[in-house]
């Protein structure tokens, strides 16, 4: 794009000293509001908008393919509690951002997808423009709000539309369209400043109201096998010690759901998580706190939740959450910090704690479970099975609690959610509510460049093929990133085999003993290829040690995994084949 043209115009602002233009009231606004680091893919519109950043002091870094932009500042979000911003190209570009949005959506995570776009006056008019699109229309259904700015001296209220929508109430993605020419358009400096809007209290809390609060506690009060499930909304509050306050003064054991482990260190006694079938089932009063009862939970009812009556406390700030799948005895609206406090302090002195009874029989499964596991976790077989492969992960992790775990894949995604304990809040990132497939680089870019701490990514081959070219961008950046490959060839098993007989492979298969690692190795990282628990704990360690970007290539028995992993359940039966 016309670089000399634009460094013209910045030279004449420089100049008069009084002109600024769409460009730089956006940089400013988004500065103004403590944004700082924006995930991109350039080209027309924005190449010059990504260099401005850059020179005004943003972190910019860019991606090879939108989507994964996209994830990581949808995790980044999920990180900050403030909006990460993807910045793409119009319709391609904007499309391929637009999975990550929606998905950031589904999640409550705030975002901002900002795209530029075409000429307004060709593309309403379907007159065929250069990358020609209704983006607006198209974002519309896919986000919680999707604003378009048409005037440089409404770029201010545009953005502060944009920060408030991701982030107050629950959570989600907005989509901010800013046309090509939009950027271009100048006004004086100073109007321009006095334009930007510096927003005061973007996320306000929402307190509950005090009958609901006594309504939960006495049901609670009433409970003999209460239960609190804890969701990655509870994480995302970061209200990390009251939270911890109220498990451990309400002695009132706790489930946490996948981005929730490490809120309480997993092996917290009053953790529930290797005993979820009985707690589900047995349970008589369920505290929610930042979860929906979604598939993930199977609506709050069925075999899994057995037989016994039921009763709910449901924490969250969204109002419509609450009956949405079961009905909700004691609704408890607001933020997660408000709620939590208030039930702390309403328990006083003189609150009891549920029966020894259901927290010892919690106590005895929770501990025979993790003792039939243990032995598995430790068997060094080669070819690797997820569980020996795993025990050594869990172990480096153990080791390091502070180090940032991504993982994605079918059997991969199960078993490490299971085997690895998590020790501290927000360290376990993956494919959340929908389970997406691809979520991986983009989310350990984005653990990296927010927190600076070591990633570790534990990802299916499968998995893995759909963010793998963002390894160049983890070697550009020279970022603190594990990638751990569990290749077992192929998406469940690596063994299916064409039911035609033909030369086609398998649906489900890849290209047998693939070397992952020498792909790193082609961006200048480590890339090694373990065959054994030992060989991978080696790698592993020496790849958190050092900081450098690493793959290894951990090869695991193609015959170890299962359709699916843990929700082969979920596939639809045909009556005419049998597999
Ligand atoms: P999980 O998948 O871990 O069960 P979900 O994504 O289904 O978690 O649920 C997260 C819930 O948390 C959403 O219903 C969302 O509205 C809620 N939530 C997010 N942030 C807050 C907050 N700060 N206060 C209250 N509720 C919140
Ligand atoms: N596409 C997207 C975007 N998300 C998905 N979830 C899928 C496709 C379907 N899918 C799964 O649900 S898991 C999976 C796919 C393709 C890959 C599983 O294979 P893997 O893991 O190699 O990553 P395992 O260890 O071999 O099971
Ligand atoms: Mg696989």
């Amino acid at each position: 794009m016309g670089d000399t043209k634009a460094q013209t115009r910045v030279d004449e602002t420089q100049e008069f000293g009084a002109l600024t233009d769409g460009f730089h009231l956006v940089i400013d606004a988004l500065k103004l509001n403590d944004i700082n680091t924006i995930y991109n893919v350039p080209g027309i519109p924005i190449t010059d908008l990504g260099r401005y950043m850059q020179a005004g002091g943003l972190r910019v870094l860019s991606f090879r393919h939108e989507q994964n932009a996209g994830y990581a500042a949808a995790i980044a979000g999920y990180l900050t509690k403030k909006p990460g911003i993807c910045l793409t190209v119009s319709a391609p570009g904007f499309l391929n951002g637009l999975t990550a949005l929606a998905h950031a959506t589904t999640n409550c995570f705030p975002m901002i997808l900002i795209s530029g776009s075409s000429e307004r006056e060709i593309v309403d008019l379907q007159q065929g423009d250069y990358e020609e699109m209704d983006q607006l229309a198209i974002a519309k259904p896919l986000c919680k709000a999707a604003y378009r700015i048409l005037h440089a001296e409404d770029i201010g209220i545009g953005i502060a539309r944009a920060i408030r929508a991701a982030v107050s109430g629950r959570p989600g993605g907005v989509y901010l369209d800013l046309p090509a020419k939009l950027l271009g358009q100048t006004m004086e400096a100073e109007a321009g400043a006095r334009s930007l809007v510096k927003i005061i209290d973007a996320a306000p809390r929402q307190l509950p109201a005090p009958e609901a609060v006594e309504r939960a506690l006495e049901l609670l009060r009433s409970a003999k096998r209460p239960l609190i499930i804890l969701g990655k909304g509870a994480a995302y509050a970061q209200a990390d010690d009251d939270i911890r306050a109220l498990v451990e003064k309400s002695g009132i054991p706790y489930l946490p759901m996948s981005m929730a482990k490490g809120l309480l260190p997993d092996t917290h006694p009053l953790s529930a998580g290797a005993a979820r079938s009985l707690v589900l089932k047995e349970a008589d009063v369920v505290m929610m706190i930042g979860a929906r009862l979604n598939w993930l939970l199977s609506h709050g009812k069925g075999k899994t939740w057995g037989d016994r009556p039921k009763k709910f406390v449901h924490i969250d700030i969204e109002p419509r959450e609450m009956d949405s799948n079961v009905e909700i005895a004691a609704p408890l609206v607001g933020d997660i910090g408000s709620c939590v406090s208030a039930l702390l302090d309403g328990m006083g002195k003189g609150w009891v704690a549920p029966p020894a009874g259901w927290i010892d029989e919690i106590r005895a499964k929770v501990e025979s479970n993790v003792a039939r596991m243990a032995p598995r976790l430790q068997n060094n077989n080669v070819p690797m099975d997820y569980h020996g492969a795993l025990g050594v992960l869990r172990a480096i992790i153990t080791e390091r609690p502070d180090a940032i775990l991504v993982n994605e894949g079918a059997n991969t995604l199960d078993f490490a959610r299971s085997i690895i304990d998590m020790h501290q809040p927000r360290k376990r990132l993956d494919v959340g509510t929908w389970g997406v497939m691809g979520v991986g680089m983009g989310t350990a870019i984005a653990a990296a460049v927010e927190t600076g701490k070591p990633v570790l990514a534990v990802e299916g081959d499968s998995a893995f093929g759909f963010s793998g070219m963002e390894i160049e961008t983890i070697c550009r950046y020279n970022l603190p990133i594990c990638v751990v490959v569990f290749n077992n060839g192929g998406i469940y098993r690596g063994t299916d085999v064409n039911p035609a007989g033909g030369s086609d492979a398998a649906t489900t298969v890849f290209v047998k003993d693939a070397r992952y690692d020498k792909m790193m190795e082609a961006f200048g990282g480590v890339g090694v290829h373990v065959t054994s628990p030992d060989e991978l704990s080696r790698a592993v360690n020496a790849a958190m040690d050092s900081g450098k970007p690493t793959l290894v290539n951990a090869v695991i028995d193609a015959e170890a995994g299962t359709e699916s992993g843990r929700i082969g359940n979920l596939n639809p039966q045909s009556v005419v084949s049998k597999k």
